[in-house]
């Protein structure tokens, strides 16, 4: 095995990802006595269409918060990337119906959220909220309102516990906006309950990498799992420069299985709603030969006789409650991939913090 060029205790990115339980409870707290709190509540119109803005990490977590937002309001919600929305504005505004926006950016200086701002709010005349980890940012200056979580920015490259503190900030925000207090309440205590189980699961994953060598990742998760699995398969590619993909799940079948081998490593969200069919897909891809991770919030005698390693939650509350946490352990897993390899996920290859265009 190459020298680490990095010990994981020394490094920062490491420590983001462990923080993230302290995160979640000062982004909910910072949310709860924010004086643009009510004022963003009320901006929101359930019946309009709600359009989710961001790119890279900021994009998936966009697709997490619009499944979230849909599911848990009844409200139309989806997500683009802000350069669909910058090279075809008709396409990603067909409706002539109301539309309002929430555009993402950790660092609220990416060129393209900022631009997507300036065309949603002065050319398709569409109300903007801004949800950042930076304060005083173009973002805000060009958002009618913008939601600040400064505690929840990191000073590495790598987006971890930024967007795990976003994705939860905008669920409560759905949940307070349904007025549905039990789902708050869950956000609200999730954070004690997993913290007590983090430590345990990034030593399970250091352990599980250390005698194997894989040359490519999956992830696999489907409805409001989808965003996840397209997030945790861009951790794994920061952080240890391997070649990783995302599908839902029941859609791996149709030829991408074509990869499987022993070398090859299937990660699968598996939900509360589709657990039987996800779980089927599992059982086939580990006859195949494959090394299968499944994380889940509570697993079955399937999913154990047929994965190399269960990450079990174990999360009280509805499905959605699960979304941010189950992220961590593909945060993990990337990190250890990466310093198994000799690199340093603190600095990551070929990567800025912001890209910023002329
Ligand atoms: C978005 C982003 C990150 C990526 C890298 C470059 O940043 O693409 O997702 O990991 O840091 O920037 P932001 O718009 O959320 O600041």
């Amino acid at each position: 095995m190459p020298m680490a060029k990095i010990r994981p205790q020394d490094s920062a990115t490491l420590q983001e990802i462990l923080s993230q339980p302290l995160a979640w409870k000062d982004s909910l707290r910072n949310l709860e006595t924010n004086a643009a709190l009510e004022s963003v509540l009320a901006s929101f119109d359930l019946k309009s269409e709600l359009l989710f803005i961001g790119c890279g990490t900021s994009f998936y977590l966009a697709e997490a918060a619009a499944a979230s937002w849909t599911t848990l309001t009844g409200q139309t919600a989806r997500a683009l990337p802000a350069s669909e929305l910058l090279l075809f504005p008709a396409l990603s505004l067909p409706h002539k119906g109301q539309t309002q926006a929430v555009i993402i950016s950790r660092s609220g200086s990416t060129s393209e959220a900022v631009r997507a701002a300036i065309f949603l709010a002065r050319e398709a005349r569409i109300p903007t909220v801004g949800l950042t980890c930076s304060s005083n940012s173009p973002l805000a200056s060009e958002c009618d309102l913008t939601i600040q979580l400064t505690s929840a920015d990191e000073k590495s490259t790598v987006m971890t516990r930024s967007f795990t503190s976003m994705l939860l900030v905008m669920q409560y925000l759905a949940g307070r906006k349904a007025g549905d207090k039990q789902l708050c309440d869950s956000l609200e205590h999730m954070p004690n309950n997993f913290s007590a189980l983090l430590q345990v699961f990034s030593e399970r994953i250091d352990v599980f990498l250390e005698n194997r060598n894989f040359a490519d990742y999956v992830f696999m998760g489907q409805g409001p799992f989808q965003g996840i699995a397209r997030e945790a398969s861009l951790k794994v590619t920061e952080m240890s420069c391997s070649f990783s993909q995302a599908y839902h799940t029941l859609e791996f079948r149709h030829g991408p299985k074509a990869i499987v081998s022993p070398e090859t490593c299937l990660t699968f969200f598996i939900s509360e709603s589709g657990r039987e069919s996800e779980s089927e897909v599992l059982v086939e891809m580990k006859d195949l030969g494959a090394a299968v991770i499944a994380v889940c919030n509570r697993a079955n005698e399937t999913i154990r006789s047929s994965s190399d390693m269960v990450v079990e939650l174990g999360l009280d509350g509805t499905e959605i409650v699960t979304l941010a946490p189950a992220v961590v352990p593909a945060q993990l897993l990337g990190f250890y991939a990466g310093i198994k390899k000799g690199l340093n996920p603190d600095s990551p290859k070929n990567l800025s913090r912001v890209v910023l265009l002329d």
